[in-house]
This record gives structure tokens, C-alpha cells and sequence, in this order.
């Protein structure tokens, strides 16, 4: 089965997307998600320009021999263009490996290990009710567990929190009823943020005590720090919220340096999770042989596929680390789809972030996995069970989006 012709798609419904679709000459197509928010025509020229000129004319069977041959061949190694590039070429070979066999792509993969994926849903506020009356939406929708991310005392605008006029009027996000707050922003240039770490490392236990005491101690909670922390701020954040009893506590410094980790483990018991700007398996190679992390954040997306994610994956198994994949809308259906057949077949699964797309990305990419009690499942459709409208597609052409960018109260640029 030989591959015989790819096209790199982008499309923008509500945010933009890059896809990529591989056909056989024996007519079976295949897709795999590219998409890197903020960064989204990188990808795509590396592989129209570098990686499908190679792929024309393969063995669609051999995925193994693709990925070592796009990841060593290419001399200059890992990145997130690469990865995600070689990401959207190794799902699109699974893709069409599990068409050819008649099967649901967990199939391949050894079958089911449970019955669904445990998602935790992103609820906000800019205050406490605010914030309260999203954790009862997100528990009417069924979510079982869910992210806390709130308004910080005396700064404008903080990461992962949606403006309320927004989210109750649907005027965010194009004719989306529902506001997204996470893509990139549309417009000429990033949108600039303010951070002050002691006002949050002030406000944030405060918050998780009245969660707790208006939720109670069951509801499984996450927070995610994106970041912004040194480790020794990292490590008071974690004791303070140990009262709470948070699911994990996310990013809380930015992690290529690895042994700020153990700074933070020193000091507290809170679950840690990282990794969803990690693309390869040597980037946790010190967080997983010292057992620094709980979580593995990387999605199929970014991080080099099936194939990568499910080594990295097998690798965290040895030190009891779980998976618990990015699931942001800026991962597309197709790398959801793909995340959820991986985490249905692995025996070490955690949790799967679930934001879930807007309808206009509904329209263009056409989906069979559930969502239910607060549990995503795969179809049992052949391959990943998702495809590609490129007539709705067609209505919605690539736009220039940024991710923000963020800046100490003097104007320091610092991590968003
Ligand atoms: O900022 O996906 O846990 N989720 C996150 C996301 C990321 C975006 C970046 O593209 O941190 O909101
Ligand atoms: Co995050």
C-alpha cells in the first residue's frame, strides 16, 4: 500500500487548524493533526516544502521506518514544528494502518483497558461567583473533574480565565455560542498581559479553600500555574494547596530545566504535571528517572505522534507516572481522536483534558467520539472515526492569531 498523494489543509473555523491528509493508491485516506497555536504556517511549510516531496511513493505500512527516517534523517532533531509535523504524518499512517484492518485504531493499539477517559473541563472567573457558576456548568455537563483558574486582585486579564460577557452572550468567538479562551488571538499583534506573582501565590489558596467548602471534598480538582513560577515559589504554591487536595498542580515552572523540579518535590506532596510544550521522550528523562512528576502533559499532537507519545507513555509506566495528554481546543479533533484511541489501549492512563470545539470546528471536522458522564470513548468506526468537510473548510480561510504575551507589572517580559 503505497502512499500517493497528502495535502496539507488549514482552516480557521473559530481558530485555525492544520491537517494533514494522506491517501493511498488504494484509496484510503488518512489524517493527522499539525496544528501549533500561534505558529501554525511553520508547520505547514515544513511539510509541504520538506516532509511530503519524502513521503510520496513510501510504504503507508511502515510507520516506524517513516518516523525514524522524517526524525533522524532530517538531521536537525525535536523542536515543535518537527515534532508536530512528524506527529501529523505518524497519525495519518495509524489512521489509515486501522482502515486497512477494518478496526478502531485502539485495536491496533492492544484493545481496550477501561471503558472511557476520565476529562477534566476547564471552569473560571474573574471572582468566586463567577467561578462558582462555572464549576455548576461544568458539572451539569456531566465533567467529573475540573480545572480552577481564577482573576487575580488588581490584574486586568490572567491566563486561562474567560471574560464573562463573552461567555454568557457567545460574542467571542465568531458565531460560536460558546467563547473560547484559548486560541491564539486574532488580530495584528499578541494581545500583552500583567503578572505579579506574589498577588497570586496571595490570592490562589484562598480560592481552593472556598471551592472545597462549597463543592465539598470529593470533586476532583486541577490548577495549572502555565509556568509563571521559580521553584521555590513553585514549592510554596504546592504546600499551600495541599489542604485542598488538588488532582495535580500543572506547569508551575517552565520545565526545559528539569531539576527545578526537584527544588519543588523537596517540599511538597501536591501532584505535579508537565509537558504539554515537551515534544520527545528526552525531555522527561530526568523528570521520570528521579519521579519529579506524577502527570505526563504531552499530546499525540506535539509530541511526534502515536508512535512518540505511546514510548513516552511506556517509559513513565516503569516509575508509576500517568498519562494526562493535553486537550486544549488549539489540539485538533483528529489529535483528540488520536489521544483518545492512545489512552483507551495504554495501561497507565490518567486523566484527558477536555475543552471541547466549537461548532463551527464541528462543521469541518466531523467526529464519532463520545462524551458522556464526564467520560470520553472512542467510536468503534475504523481508524481514528474522523473526517474532513473540505467544502466547510473552504469557508473558513487561515488568519493571522497570536498567543498573548505577558509582562511583569515593570514591564519585565516573562513567561506566559
Ligand atoms: O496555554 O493550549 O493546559 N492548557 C494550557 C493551554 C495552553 C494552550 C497553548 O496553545 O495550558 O491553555
Ligand atoms: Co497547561
Amino acid at each position: 500500500m503505497l502512499i500517493e498523494s497528502v495535502d496539507v489543509l488549514v482552516s480557521s473555523p473559530g481558530r485555525n487548524f492544520v491537517t494533514l491528509r494522506i491517501t493511498t493508491d488504494d484509496g484510503l485516506t488518512g489524517l493527522g493533526d499539525a496544528t501549533l497555536n500561534g505558529r501554525e504556517l511553520a508547520v505547514a511549510v515544513y511539510l509541504s516544502e520538506h516532509v511530503v516531496p519524502l513521503l510520496v511513493g513510501r510504504d503507508a505500512a511502515n510507520i516506524e521506518d517513516t518516523w525514524q527516517y522524517l526524525y533522524r534523517g532530517a538531521y536537525w532533531r525535536r523542536g515543535p514544528v518537527t515534532m508536530a509535523a512528524i506527529a501529523a504524518v505518524d497519525t495519518a499512517l495509524w489512521d489509515i494502518m486501522a482502515k486497512a484492518a477494518k478496526m478502531p485504531l485502539y485495536q491496533l493499539l492492544g484493545g481496550r483497558s477501561r471503558t472511557g477517559l476520565l476529562t477534566y473541563g476547564h471552569a473560571s472567573g474573574v471572582d468566586l461567583p463567577e467561578l462558582f457558576d462555572s464549576i455548576r456548568e461544568h458539572l451539569d455537563e456531566g465533567y467529573r473533574a475540573i480545572r480552577v483558574q481564577t482573576g487575580i486582585p488588581g490584574l486586568p486579564s490572567v491566563y486561562g480565565v474567560a471574560h464573562s460577557s463573552n461567555a454568557a452572550t457567545g460574542t467571542g468567538s465568531g458565531t460560536d455560542s460558546r467563547y473560547d479562551y484559548e486560541p491564539a488571538r486574532r488580530g495584528a499583534l499578541p494581545v500583552e498581559e500583567t503578572w505579579d506573582t506574589r498577588a497570586y501565590l496571595r490570592h490562589i489558596p484562598g480560592v481552593f479553600e472556598a471551592v472545597r467548602s462549597e463543592f465539598g471534598p470529593e470533586l476532583t480538582l486541577l490548577h495549572d500555574a502555565h509556568h509563571r513560577l521559580t521553584p521555590i515559589q513553585a514549592a510554596k504554591l504546592g504546600k499551600s494547596l495541599e489542604p485542598y487536595d488538588l488532582f495535580w498542580l500543572e506547569d508551575v515552572t517552565p520545565a526545559e530545566n528539569q531539576s527545578a523540579l526537584r527544588r519543588v518535590r523537596e517540599h511538597t506532596t501536591t501532584p505535579l504535571a508537565i509537558g504539554e510544550v515537551f515534544n520527545t521522550i528526552w525531555d522527561y528523562r530526568e523528570l521520570f528517572e528521579e519521579q519529579l512528576i506524577d502527570y505526563v502533559r504531552s499530546p499525540v499532537t506535539h509530541a511526534g505522534g502515536i508512535t512518540g507519545l505511546r514510548r513516552i507513555f511506556d517509559f513513565a509506566s516503569i516509575y508509576q507516572i500517568k498519562s494526562g495528554a493535553h486537550g486544549p481546543t488549539d489540539v485538533s479533533p483528529v489529535g483528540l481522536s488520536a489521544a483518545i484511541h492512545l489512552g483507551i489501549a495504554i495501561p497507565n492512563f490518567g486523566i484527558q483534558e477536555y475543552m471541547q470545539h466549537s461548532p463551527a470546528t464541528h462543521e469541518v471536522f466531523r467526529t464519532t467520539y463520545k462524551f458522556e458522564g464526564g467520560m470520553l470513548a472512542p467510536s468503534d468506526a475504523p481508524g481514528l472515526g474522523i473526517e474532513y468537510d473540505d467544502e466547510a473548510a473552504a469557508g473558513h480561510p487561515y488568519e493571522r492569531a497570536y498567543l498573548p504575551v505577558n509582562r511583569l507589572l515593570d514591564g519585565t517580559v516573562h513567561d506566559w
